[in-house]
């Protein structure tokens, strides 16, 4: 799928709307989300144009790919959530409903989070 340059998130990453910002590099941006689903939930995306998971792992630099994994874990620690534990999840594609088209993990915790049926 081409990447839509007109999504919420590539319009945050260009100042164009604002953002709940909790942390920053040259590769990533993480910020709360708008729907919070958990007392702690915040997105983290790359600043690169990718779509998807898929998309990401297949274009993205090692520097990229490597940012983004120690953000997730920078995030969760300012967050206060590091050591209670925190779920990471990401809506990949159509079949997940994922609804912005710009790449994103998901960190949700604060609370326990609802065991996931296997
Ligand atoms: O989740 C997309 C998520 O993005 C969803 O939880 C709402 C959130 N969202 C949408 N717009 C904003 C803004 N402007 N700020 C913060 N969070 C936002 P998905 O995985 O694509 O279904």
């Amino acid at each position: 799928m081409a990447y839509d340059s007109n999504n919420i998130f590539a319009k945050i990453l260009r100042g164009e709307i604002p953002c709940d910002k909790i942390y920053e590099d040259e590769h990533v941006l993480a910020f709360n989300d708008i729907r919070p689903q958990a007392k702690a939930h915040a997105l983290v995306i790359p600043k690169g144009p990718y779509v998807c998971s898929q998309d990401f792992a297949e274009k993205a630099s090692d520097a990229e790919i490597g940012a983004f994994t120690r953000a997730v874990a920078k995030v969760a620690k300012q967050l206060g959530i590091a050591e209670s534990g925190y779920r990471v999840i990401s809506n990949s594609g159509p079949n997940s409903h994922q609804e912005v088209p710009h790449y994103h993990v998901h960190i949700l915790g604060g609370q326990p989070m609802g065991k996931m049926v296997h």
